[in-house]
């Protein structure tokens, strides 16, 4: 019996490469040349897509390959597939939830303490021999006891506030709908942010969240502020970030994320009041692997009885 066509988009690791091939007669992206001389000949034995967060599906894919039943998707967020038109064509997508929690929760972690806590600058102090020449680092600030706006309650956004309790912060959060959890629920980011010392950016992209973190909510987070993107790059309007920054109206930033990715705008690279990522929220052996894994078990799902084991909401009822 022949296999299923599965067409990758992007990368994949040995392992998964290994798995795909085993069940799926395996065509990639990057091998392809001319796509739609390609499609003519093997777009309709295409069943199944592996992809990722950045590529998503592309328009020309679901018309080239229009036996396309399943689209696992390696990430949480899906903000670059269009879920509306999948549902459509009655494409099964698929995401990778919760295996990325603790990872994604641990970066925020850790770039909210360097810009308390001035790491990096106190690193080049310590390494280019400034400390000899010409003395102690200037103090940081401490990260305990602030108040922490959280916009995002879901998976990720429950882990890191879980993480940050020790260092005893109260926690508010700003969501479309009160969750049933132990932290303040503010009606507005506005409100929100002009109570916090830290504001936290953990919500899916897309347009309901497009740079919902504007001037306003920036300005309200003030001058003291810390911002934490650790969600998509397009939830913070980001000129009115640098300027924010660039005019002391805001105090701190801590990106991993950033609107044309893998651009990082000169004006943020210039500043000391950031700290700046290449967007490596879960990237560690250990959580990519198990991404991994998730997104060939739900190929190999699919393959098996028709469904996926973590289908996106939106394809939830197909
Ligand atoms: O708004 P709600 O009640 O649906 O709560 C969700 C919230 N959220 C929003 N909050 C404010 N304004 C919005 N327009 C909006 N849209 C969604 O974001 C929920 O509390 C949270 C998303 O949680 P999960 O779906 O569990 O996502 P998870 O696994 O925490 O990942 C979040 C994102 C991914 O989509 C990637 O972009 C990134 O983290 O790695």
């Amino acid at each position: 019996m022949s296999k299923p066509g599965l067409l990758l988009i992007g990368g994949a690791t040995d392992v998964m490469l290994a798995r795909m091939e085993a069940e799926f007669t395996l065509h990639k992206m990057n091998d392809i040349n001319d796509f739609d001389a390609w499609a003519a000949e093997n777009g309709a034995s295409i069943e199944a897509v592996a992809t990722n967060g950045h590529d998503g599906v592309p328009a020309d894919v679901m018309t080239g390959c229009p036996n396309l039943k399943v689209a696992s998707a390696y990430g949480v967020g899906y903000d670059a597939i269009d879920t509306d038109a999948c549902v459509e064509r009655g494409i099964k997508v698929s995401h990778t939830p919760n295996v990325l929690n603790a990872e994604v929760a641990n970066t925020t972690l850790l770039l909210m303490l360097a810009c308390f806590r001035n790491f990096l600058s106190d690193e080049r102090h310590a390494r280019s021999g400034d400390w000899e020449r010409e003395g102690n680092a200037p103090l940081s600030r401490s990260p305990d006891n602030r108040t922490i706006g959280i916009l995002g309650m879901g998976r990720i956004g429950q882990e890191i506030a879980e993480r940050l309790q020790v260092f005893n912060p109260a926690i508010l959060y700003h969501t479309r709908s009160k969750k049933d959890l132990p932290y303040e629920y503010c009606e507005t980011l506005v409100g929100m942010a002009e109570r916090s010392d830290v504001l936290i950016c953990i919500t899916p992209g897309g347009p309901s969240t497009n740079k919902i973190v504007d001037k306003q909510v920036l300005e309200a987070l003030g001058p003291e502020g810390v911002l934490i993107n650790v969600s998509r790059g397009s939830v913070v309007d980001e000129a009115a970030l640098i300027e924010a920054l660039q005019s002391g109206k805001l105090g701190m930033a801590g990106l991993d994320v950033f609107e044309k990715e893998p651009h990082i705008p000169n004006a943020l690279k210039d500043m000391e009041n950031v700290v700046l990522l290449p967007h490596v929220g879960s990237a560690t052996h250990e959580t990519r692997a198990a991404m991994g894994k998730l997104t060939v078990d739900n190929l190999l799902q699919w393959k098996k009885d028709g469904t996926v084991l973590t289908p996106v909401p939106e394809c939830a009822h197909l």
